[in-house]
């Protein structure tokens, strides 16, 4: 067994963490003596201990001798910070583990190459870059709110075989119950999703997780020109909802909020308001004019297509993708081909 069957072995525990660690990385810990594993772990929650953390703890009392002679893998570089947890080289150097072997070096000014020095320092033998483009992808959300100090942009549409989001001011169901699952699970892994107006007036979406489990994102919506009618699922106030808009008259909500704004609502200013309070994913879920402002201002890390095999003739155009879109994942969920885009 190499290296790299281990860092796998990382990333499938990292993956756990998907949809509860955000704004945090997704981090999996294996500690391996003479090729068996006696030890795992992963960051479960934001502000719970660290995958070493969890991978040492679950080593059984028979193993507890074997320490000072296995290797640790971690897809990241350990955290050498005392955040809400105390620096994991601490707890590596105290625990006499004499090799260490990582994926990616941790982005975040506070590590950034000095939880690996200080391992090194001490005599720990490091071994860096194991699978570091998987590494990367798996941790992309994270890299963009470290690295681009904003959240992470995904944006979504479903689109007909001939280029259509749909018919022209009315819903047009275009994926399949599988691929709406799909959709659902990938909400579930976002800390925000957002329509503009136009969709949320035409499709009424309740923008939840029902076909899925797991967290309820931020709902965000606007509604500046005040056109969404109070009946409508936004109202609901079933889930923090943001509505960039003015207060209802005479109505009273707890989960919803009111971000008054007249006119043009900036993409920047979004993601400011989004990054001030801790929500690094965000899903922008159409239509094509928000989209289209998105693409256009460059403000874009991820494109997720669904494309059904239905012809419609007609309608709205789906976005154009920008020339330097590469395509990083395809996959097929019944009738709708899946395309994953990055830059
Ligand atoms: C690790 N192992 O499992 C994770 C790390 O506030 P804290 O203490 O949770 O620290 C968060 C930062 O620690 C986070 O931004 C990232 O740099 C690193 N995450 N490091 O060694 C882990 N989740
Ligand atoms: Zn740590």
């Amino acid at each position: 067994m190499n290296d790299e069957f281990f860092i796998q072995r990382c990333f499938d525990l990292a993956r756990l963490g998907l949809g509860s660690v955000s704004p945090n990385p997704m981090v999996g810990a294996v500690l391996v003596r003479e090729g068996k594993i006696i030890g795992e772990g992963w960051h479960q929650h934001w502000g719970a201990a660290h995958a070493e953390v969890n991978c040492l703890r679950s080593v059984s009392p028979e193993n507890q001798h074997l320490i000072p002679y296995s290797t640790l893998f971690c897809n990241l570089e350990p955290c050498a910070h005392f955040g809400k947890t105390p620096p994991c080289t601490d707890l590596i150097l105290a625990q006499k583990i004499p090799r260490v072997v990582v994926s990616n070096t941790d982005p975040n000014p506070l590590v950034a190459g000095k939880g690996l020095a200080k391992l090194k320092k001490a005599g720990v033998e490091i071994k860096q870059g194991v699978l570091e483009e998987e590494g990367r992808w798996l941790n992309r959300a994270f890299f963009t709110w470290i690295n681009k100090r904003r959240p992470h942009v995904i944006l979504k549409w479903a689109q007909t075989a001939d280029g259509f989001l749909g018919k022209k001011h009315t819903h047009t169901a275009i994926s399949s119950p599988a691929a709406l699952r799909l959709v659902h699970r990938w909400r579930s892994a976002c800390d925000a999703i957002l329509v503009g107006t136009n969709t949320a007036l035409f499709d009424n979406p309740r923008l939840d997780v029902r076909h899925y489990f797991g967290k309820k994102p931020l709902r965000l919506v606007l509604d500046t020109h005040g056109k969404i009618p109070s009946s409508h699922h936004f109202f609901d106030d079933s889930t923090e909802t943001w509505i960039y808009g003015s207060l209802l008259n005479g109505a009273s909500f707890s989960r919803t909020k009111f971000i008054p704004s007249e006119g043009k609502i900036l993409i920047p200013n979004i993601l400011e308001v989004l990054k001030i309070a801790d929500h690094a994913i965000l899903m922008v879920e159409g239509g094509a004019n928000l989209l289209n402002q998105f693409l256009e201002s460059g403000y874009w890390d991820e494109i997720r297509v669904l494309q059904n095999e239905l012809f419609l003739g007609e309608g709205v155009n789906a976005p154009r993708l920008p020339a330097n879109a590469i395509v990083k994942e395809q996959f097929q969920v019944r009738q709708d081909k899946v395309c994953i885009f990055t830059r």
